[in-house]
């Protein structure tokens, strides 16, 4: 079915926050993450300071070189906080599904709404209008065919921008000379790959689809499908910020009995949970594993207080509860973050490597994957930001419970 999808993306998020309450940051060079005498990142900037070469995630030391002139501010997150409840707000009035991706970011599916291009239109020019007239920002708005196109059509007139891509041609023609990482399921290190394979722009995936594929695995057919175009994903409707909680759950096809299994699939769904939550900042002071039984008798088990601010955490907790419970057939397992609270410090810190915890956790997690990949040979770790989409990880929990041995 055709959908009419519209993202949604602030600009300069923090830094435009900054300068509506404070008149005097207006048109200056404005930089929001560490202070230069502090060890951290650039958590954003505002656009005057991106002409000096500063942006999101540079060490604040890098940036300070880059723009001494510039004003440095910690951020405030509560307020961002409840500037993006506002924002989600005003957005999901006009979509049947919306997807929140980031404090400052949706996916609008406007299908229904809109009926056709013209109200999409429409909706997009209220949208822009409404986030201006009621919290005095900016955002950019992409009109498109899928989320891919919505999303990169979003960046494509940055700041107060608003773009269309209407077809998968025209989503073509725009990106077909561009670097690969406009497909934006293509970050470093895959990008590495396929420029050492002399492949470096949305052509050359085109005319060496093969050599993609046999590069990439799976995600090598992923990209050549984005590269033209063709991505059917839906909005997965998905608003956090009226959420109590933040899970992840899957049904098998087939029953499955075997508590290691299940630990290794809990896993996954334990790094999709903690991408969910990082991305709009929140972290949960209690885990709730569930499971539905073969005859459809469901349980949930709970823990709390506990620091479950990673996968690794989330996931020691889950299989600590998986453990406590009778093992039979299950069809359904799911885990669970609650208590939710703010996250603050850890966007700023550069990995910190005074915290024992945290480096213990980090070699857990190095180890986990060399677990599943050793035993379902499958590149996990590569393959992360697929395993976000609830289709893929469906398909590779199926994998999993059909290779477990
Ligand atoms: N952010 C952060 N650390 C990063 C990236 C982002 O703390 N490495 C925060 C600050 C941003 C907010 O998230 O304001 C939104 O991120 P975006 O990537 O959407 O960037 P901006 O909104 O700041 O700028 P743009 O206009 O490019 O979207
Ligand atoms: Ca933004
Ligand atoms: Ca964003």
């Amino acid at each position: 079915m055709r959908q009419i999808i519209i993202h949604v993306d602030m600009d300069a998020f923090y830094a435009s926050v900054e300068m509506r309450d404070d008149p005097s940051l207006r048109g200056k060079p404005l930089i929001i993450g560490s202070l230069p005498n502090e060890r951290g990142v650039v958590a954003t900037c505002s656009y005057e300071a991106r002409k000096y070469g500063v942006h999101s995630g540079m060490n604040i030391k890098d940036a300070y070189r880059l723009c001494p002139g510039g004003i440095y501010r910690h951020p405030n997150f509560d307020k961002y906080k409840a500037v993006s409840s506002q924002l989600h707000a005003i957005w999901n009035a006009y979509a049947s599904a919306s997807e929140t991706i980031a404090l400052d970011e949706a996916y609008l599916d406007v299908t229904e709404k809109a009926v056709d291009w013209d109200g999409a239109r429409e909706i997009a020019r209220i949208i822009k209008q409404r986030t201006m007239d009621e919290l005095q920002l900016t955002c950019s708005v992409g009109l498109a065919y899928s989320k891919t196109a919505a999303k990169t059509a979003s960046e494509e007139k940055k700041p107060n921008g608003y773009f269309e891509i209407l077809t998968p041609q025209d989503f073509v023609s725009l990106i077909l000379d561009r670097d690969v990482k406009v497909l934006y399921t293509v970050g470093g290190s895959t990008a590495e790959k396929l420029y050492a394979a002399g492949i470096s722009t949305v052509r050359d995936v085109h005319q060496r689809q093969e050599d993609v594929i046999r590069l990439l695995g799976k995600q090598g057919r992923w990209i050549t499908q984005i590269a033209q175009g063709i991505d059917d994903r839906r909005v997965e409707p998905y608003r956090p910020e009226e959420a109590k909680s933040i899970g992840r759950e899957l049904t098998f096809q087939k029953n499955v009995d075997n508590p290691e299994l299940l630990k290794d699939v809990l896993f996954l769904l334990a790094l999709n949970v903690e991408n969910r939550a990082r991305r709009v900042m929140l972290r949960g002071r209690g885990v709730t594993l569930k499971l539905t039984y073969a005859d459809m008798k469901g349980i949930t088990r709970s823990r709390s207080p506990v620091r479950a601010d990673s996968a690794v955490a989330i996931w020691r907790e889950a299989v600590r509860l998986l453990e406590q419970v009778e093992m039979r057939p299950v069809r359904l397992v799911g885990v669970s973050l609650y208590n939710l609270t703010n996250e603050e410090e850890r966007q700023l810190r550069l990995e910190d490597f005074d915290d024992e915890e945290q480096r213990e956790q980090e070699a857990e997690r190095k180890r986990l994957f060399a677990l599943l990949e050793a035993h379902y040979h499958l590149d996990f770790e590569g393959h992360l930001s697929q395993l976000y989409h609830m289709e893929t990880l469906h398909k590779t929990a199926e994998y999993m419970r059909k290779h477990f041995l």
